[in-house]
């Protein structure tokens, strides 16, 4: 199956961390993000985050690709916290597709597909969209979303070096 993997960080060195992610996934990559600094959101009193999106190919089921990337998550000492709130490492699975190209969808206890909260944060449509211009969510092309965005999300995500808003 192809995955859509949004990686985030906000605590010690994020974007190392991030980073970090990315070099892991590399052997099943077919198309990467570039490292993007990001205005928080959801819970918007904490630090800015690093961000970036990966899509792989990969052997793995959704819930055998949830087991790596909480395994990773773990390696970078992450404690359960609050939601929304400060992290040395998330790893999310934004979306999974078959061969065909159709989606797969999950509701369980453990995991949904596609990620329930992906539609409606730039922080993973924007660098999504870096990384695949042609891009769909539920049918939708991501360049329909981004565009959907209020325009001050989408100006909190900044490649870092970009001029402040
Ligand atoms: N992750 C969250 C909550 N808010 N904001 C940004 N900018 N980036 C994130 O990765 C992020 C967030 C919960 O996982
Ligand atoms: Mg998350
Ligand atoms: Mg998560």
């Amino acid at each position: 199956m192809r995955a859509v993997l949004s990686v985030g960080a906000n605590l010690d060195d994020a974007a190392r961390a991030v980073d970090g992610v990315l070099g892991y996934f590399r052997p099943e990559t077919v198309a990467v993000s570039p490292v993007y600094d990001t205005a928080p959101w959801g819970v918007t009193d904490q630090p800015d985050f690093a961000n970036a999106v990966v899509v792989i190919d990969t052997r793995d089921s959704p819930e055998e690709l949830l087991g790596r990337c909480q395994a990773l998550e773990d390696a970078a000492g992450r404690v359960r916290e609050m939601r929304w709130g400060p992290r040395t490492l998330d790893v999310d699975i934004v979306q999974c597709t078959d061969a065909d190209g159709s989606e797969i969808r999950r509701a369980t206890e453990r995991l949904t597909l596609p990620h329930p909260h992906s539609h409606e944060r730039a922080f993973v449509l924007v660098p999504w969209l870096a990384a695949d211009p042609d891009a769909r969510l539920s049918g939708v092309p991501v360049s329909d979303l981004v565009d959907g965005l209020p325009p001050e999300d989408v100006a909190g995500v900044r490649l870092p070096g970009e001029e402040q808003p």
